[in-house]
């Protein structure tokens, strides 16, 4: 812990000097399990963070009026209610961009929300174990964001989900307590299920302690038009963009947090991983025995819909689960700002099949039914392009 906060002052003061980002190993086993490791390199990667902001020439987006993005139990109650009802206002909106002759393509887009899930749908193998994993989602956040804000008035920012705090137990998250100031409860519980294997990962998962439609809080009465897609045990829509009607189901699952949300997991994943090809692979589970990584862990942690590759956004904890997917990140970057803020590899599809070429910070990334396409690079950088926030 001392020898911590002295690595502290010490990388904070050297920002730029090149010193190395911290390893795992430069802290206890109980460091590391309990989050000390974790908030300490959080703290670090902050003062690098405002270092560098504060030693650039001068633009509107400084490290005091940035955004802060908050962990979503620590937003007051107000504020937390204020966010619900904004989400529930974006599943009420008709949709903004799809146009009347392309409905007839998207039978299932309903709302303004159900264009991001559209979206996501239509391009997932492009944004998965891909170069622009981090920078699309983090965009794709950001997007709903400020749709939040701009169009249903919501006036707080993006909360995120550290599901590390949850690892032990999530279904027992103040996150899911069911009450109004909640993100709604587990899914109704279903007892006798069986282990499911699941094919893609080699893996026999447990039932978890939820497995119905979500019974109270604000989400209990909202109903999703898109996917499922790929679930096990269900029915999933034969065609991508299929209406089909039906409740927000979860299943929360402790299985999937303590083996893959871990402060433990978290941290071996965000200091032992020096180069994004490594990172961006261990962080969802490619290319290594950990099938699921922090990321993966996190949709099959909520399960339900959460579960989805191509439809989880329907579920609003898609985009909590993400600001914290995108606070590592960002933790991640600012650990060696230099050398990470820039650094991407990798082609547009998936593990590279069909192959296509590498990505380039000057290409063009889509959005679909979100937004206009974006450049890869404007979205490096927390404080550059169209963005500036920061965590807390
Ligand atoms: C947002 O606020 C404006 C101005 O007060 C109001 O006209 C509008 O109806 C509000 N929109 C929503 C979705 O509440
Ligand atoms: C679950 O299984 C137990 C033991 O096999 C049985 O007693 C119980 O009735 C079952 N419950 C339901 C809801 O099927
Ligand atoms: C959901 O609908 C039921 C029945 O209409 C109603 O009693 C309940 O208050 C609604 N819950 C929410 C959170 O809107
Ligand atoms: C998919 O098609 C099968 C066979 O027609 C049907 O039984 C099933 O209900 C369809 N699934 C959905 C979600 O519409
Ligand atoms: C995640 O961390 C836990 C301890 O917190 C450990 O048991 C588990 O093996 C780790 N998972 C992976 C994939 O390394
Ligand atoms: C889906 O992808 C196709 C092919 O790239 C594209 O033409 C279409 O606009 C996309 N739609 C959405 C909603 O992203
Ligand atoms: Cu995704």
């Amino acid at each position: 812990m001392r020898a911590a906060m002295v690595l502290a002052a010490a990388t904070a003061v050297s920002a730029n000097l090149g010193m190395l980002a911290p390893k795992t190993s430069d802290y206890s086993a109980a460091d590391v399990a309990d989050g000390v490791a974790f908030n300490d390199v959080a703290r670090m990667a902050t003062s690098n963070m405002q270092y560098n902001v504060a030693n650039r020439k001068a633009t509107d987006c400084t490290f005091e009026n940035a955004d802060e993005r908050q962990e979503w139990r620590t937003m007051d109650t107000a504020t937390r209610k204020s966010f619900t009802d904004s989400v529930l206002c974006l599943m009420d909106m008709p949709p903004t961009h799809m146009t009347a002759d392309q409905s007839a393509s998207y039978p299932g887009v309903k709302s303004r929300h159900d264009e991001y899930v559209a979206t996501h749908i239509n391009l997932t193998y492009n944004v998965h174990d891909t170069a622009d994993f981090f920078a699309w989602h983090r965009a794709f956040a950001h997007f709903w964001e400020k749709d939040l804000q701009s169009l249903c008035n919501y006036t707080g920012k993006l909360p995120y989900w550290n599901w590390a705090i949850d690892a032990q137990a999530p279904q027992d998250s103040s996150l899911f307590v069911g009450d109004q100031y909640s993100m709604g409860s587990n899914g109704k519980f279903i007892p006798n299920r069986t282990d499911t294997y699941l094919y893609e990962q080699s893996i026999s998962m447990p039932p978890g302690t939820g497995g119905g439609c979500v019974e109270s809080g604000p989400f209990s009465n909202i109903t999703l038009n898109l996917g499922p897609l790929d679930l096990p045990n269900t029915d999933n829509v034969n065609s991508s963009f299929e209406y089909n009607p039906r409740c927000l189901s979860r299943d929360l699952n402790a299985f999937f947090t303590l083996n893959y949300n871990t402060y433990t997991n978290v941290t071996t994943t965000m200091l032992d991983n020096i180069y994004i090809e490594d990172f961006q692979d261990i962080f969802q589970g490619y290319g290594s025995s950990n099938k699921f990584g922090v990321h993966g862990g996190g949709h099959w942690a909520t399960g339900g819909d959460m579960a989805d590759f191509h439809s989880s956004p329907a579920d609003p904890l898609f985009f909590l689960h993400h600001g914290q997917v995108d606070r590592i990140y960002t933790i991640w970057q600012n650990l060696d700002i230099d050398r990470r803020q820039t650094a991407i590899k990798g082609t547009s599809t998936l593990g590279n099949s069909p192959p296509s070429a590498e990505m380039q910070l000057s290409d063009t990334i889509p959005f679909g039914f979100v937004a206009a396409d974006q450049t890869f690079g404007d979205f490096m950088d927390t404080f550059g392009g169209p963005l500036c926030y920061k965590y807390l």
